[in-house]
């Protein structure tokens, strides 16, 4: 199993639609979160990309000294720039973290910010781009490990002689991961990547994905891994959970759901309509309306955009929903919480000793032996409580 956590260069806060509660965004905290889930033993962070977000290549890039051994998962929108280029940036961001870039391929499902950006296709036309932006990405890096050159003419994208010098560490390429939920999104999944993505739906739901995605894979001769982005509010309690996850919602009035609902509305994004109709919208609704399945809760996508539902509950019962999905043939998890520094501690350390399949060597300190937890009037190292 691999968990990842994620960097929010889209805004962090105690709150979800105010600004109360919530921080800056600086190289400061971002280092902060990146290197408490190094630390931790997380496997990595996601970095997402958009209009809404900092630089996602910026940004991981400042990172690379402050971290050891945390990979990034770090985002491409295939139109805003040529692949040959993404290839050379990936390849040299790879080498200079000593091989720990993994690509997210991110299609893109708003076509009002995609038009600002400068791509003018619709729908089906972005999947046919992003099929062709990532089999020249591909190529590109594979060749580069024996200096060969690539041509390739396609519908949108063509390119003549490319090459690469400079190899990525990883061979042939870093891991190419990618989320989307239409039809033309699972048949570029099956095709070309290494690993599907869905956001957190409900088991029965993910595990239909999976099938169709895995089914397509097969017919093209083709095996595909899978993993899935899920909020998590994890207390000691369920009450505690519940509470949080209530607390969370708590200042964001009806008008700013309404106006985010509306926004959704008007996306071409399958994955997005998907998360949307997993709740009644509209305005803040009770647990039990957005309580969608056990312990999945909808309320996170009453204002925020993609990834819009949280694993709520104590440490046993959201390991418990993790081995679920696990158990439906994902191993990838990338999760995040509000604030996204305090709550990487906080699941790392109420959840990753109960996940079964989750190394515990460095959450265990690491080269350091211990003991752990503050001394006990400079007697001895405090021991277990009794359970
Ligand atoms: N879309 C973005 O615009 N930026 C992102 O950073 C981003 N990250 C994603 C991460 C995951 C795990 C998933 C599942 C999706 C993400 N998406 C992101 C959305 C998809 O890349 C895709 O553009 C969108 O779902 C539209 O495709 P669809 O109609 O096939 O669902």
């Amino acid at each position: 199993m691999q968990i990842f956590w994620f960097l929010p260069t889209h805004g962090d806060s105690r709150y979800l639609g105010t600004s109360e509660g919530a921080r800056p965004i600086d190289l400061a905290y971002l280092q902060q979160i990146a290197g408490a889930a190094d630390q931790l033993g997380y496997e990595g962070v996601l970095i997402p990309t958009g209009r809404s977000c900092e630089d996602p290549w910026v940004i991981a890039s400042s990172l690379i000294g402050a971290t050891k051994n945390l990979k990034f998962l770090v985002a491409v929108r295939p139109g805003l720039h040529q692949p040959s280029l993404a290839a050379r940036m990936a390849a040299t961001f790879d080498r200079l973290s000593g091989g720990r870039l993994l690509v997210n391929l991110v299609t893109g499902g708003d076509q009002a910010e995609l038009e600002g950006d400068g791509v003018y296709l619709d729908h089906a036309q972005r999947y046919e781009q992003s099929a062709e932006f990532i089999r020249i990405w591909r190529e590109i890096l594979a060749r580069s490990h024996s200096g060969q050159a690539f041509d390739y003419e396609g519908r949108h994208l063509s390119v003549k002689g490319a090459k690469l010098l400079y190899p990525p560490v990883q061979e042939p390429y870093p891991p190419v991961w990618f989320g989307g939920s239409s039809a033309a999104a699972h048949e570029l999944a099956a095709e070309q990547v290494d690993a599907y993505l869905t956001w957190g739906e409900p088991p029965a739901e993910v595990a239909r994905k999976i099938a169709d995605v895995r089914n397509r894979a097969a017919r093209k001769g083709r095996t595909v891994e899978f993993g899935i982005r899920l909020h998590v509010i994890v207390r000691e309690t369920e009450d505690a959970a519940w509470k949080a996850a209530e607390e969370l919602i708590s200042r964001v009035d009806d008008e700013t759901v309404i106006r985010a609902q509306a926004a959704f509305a008007r996306m071409d994004s399958e994955g997005q309509r998907r998360m949307a109709a997993l709740h009644a919208g509209g305005a803040r609704r009770s647990r039990a309306e957005l309580e969608i399945s056990p312990n999945l809760w909808a309320g996170v996508g009453l204002v925020r955009g993609g990834a819009g539902t949280a694993l709520v509950g104590d440490p046993k019962t959201v390991a418990a929903r993790i081995e679920e999905y696990a158990a439906l043939g994902l191993d990838k998890f990338i999760l995040s919480g509000y604030p996204h520094l305090e709550e990487a501690y906080r699941f790392a350390e109420l959840v990753f000793p109960l996940l079964s399949r989750k190394a515990q060597s460095r959450l265990a300190g690491g080269s350091l032996s211990g003991p752990f937890g503050e001394v006990v009037a400079n007697l001895d190292a405090p021991s277990r409580l009794a359970s």
